[in-house]
């Protein structure tokens, strides 16, 4: 069966700026990476912030997972040939009051140009009541709003980051997803979500790609992984796959790389020249 997109998904993507459902793991698969992840949140706090989203470097399933052609070919069809993997987030909202406000990656990423694509893989059921991503359609062609950081109470968002424009509730789009099935969004695009009021908990494996030619322009050193093509920009050192799980060389390189993103995503200017 073709993993790829068909030319009128292609289309949707690039008028609509998102594309959504689109089928990716059987349930049993969803069930066994939710597993993975919860056995690392029985871990204590530290060492889980720190291995939950270093795990392609640090672990060899998580890096044949982020190569997996369902994820990677629908990515590239909107990309185009040359893709690397940029960066893992979760993003878990437990039943309650937890949101995200409405706000534009492409602002604080420092990513550019922005050929840059999210997928975001529902690991439990992300349904309409458990507060499943909202996108305002076409906004990845429109501007790039000022973000005020709100440190919002219950936002997830680290600085509860908030798009200076009003959002009609009325224009945006739900997309819930079942276990299993993934979304893709533009970086420009417009989008949050509501709390979660089912009694499970909503898990959000997200998945950041880049297409070759994207640079780094906040901070000097960002790493990332060629999933697909070539790199003929080099605007990225490549990281390797990991020789063994969580060995040294591998938990160093996940640290230097979570600082330099750390310096990326808080600085508001530009650090480095
Ligand atoms: O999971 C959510 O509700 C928001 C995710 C998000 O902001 C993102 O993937 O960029």
């Amino acid at each position: 069966m073709s993993t790829h997109l068909n030319e009128s998904q292609i289309a949707a993507f690039h008028e609509n700026g998102f594309l959504s459902p689109i089928q990716l793991f059987s349930p049993e698969e969803a069930r066994q990476l939710r597993t993975k992840l919860e056995a690392i949140e029985q871990q204590p706090f530290d060492h889980r912030s720190k291995s939950r989203f270093g795990l392609p470097i640090t672990n060899r399933w998580a890096w044949d997972l982020v190569h997996d052609p369902r994820i990677v070919d629908p990515v590239s069809d909107v990309l185009g040939p040359n893709v690397m993997f940029w960066s893992m987030d979760w993003f878990i909202k437990e039943p309650g009051p937890e949101f995200v406000s409405y706000h534009q990656d492409a602002t604080y990423w420092g990513l550019e140009p922005h050929n840059v694509v999210t997928a975001w893989v529902a690991i439990s059921d992300a349904l309409p009541a458990s507060g499943p991503m909202k996108f305002v359609p076409g906004s990845h062609r429109g501007p790039l709003f000022e973000q005020e950081d709100t440190f919002g109470e219950n936002n997830i968002l680290s600085r509860g980051q908030v798009v200076k424009t009003t959002i009609d509730e009325t224009s945006t789009i739900m997309t819930p997803l079942n276990a299993g099935e993934m979304s893709l969004h533009h970086v420009r695009m417009i989008h949050g979500s509501d709390p979660n009021n089912s009694s499970d908990r909503r898990i959000g494996m997200v998945l950041r790609y880049c297409a070759t030619d994207v640079k780094q322009t906040k901070v000097k050193g960002d790493r990332a992984i060629l999933v697909k093509g070539k790199d003929s920009y080099h605007h990225f050192e490549h990281i390797p796959r990991p020789n063994e799980d969580r060995g040294e060389a591998e938990l160093a390189r996940a640290k230097a790389l979570s600082e330099t993103r750390q310096r990326a995503l808080h600085s508001k200017d530009f650090e480095d020249d």
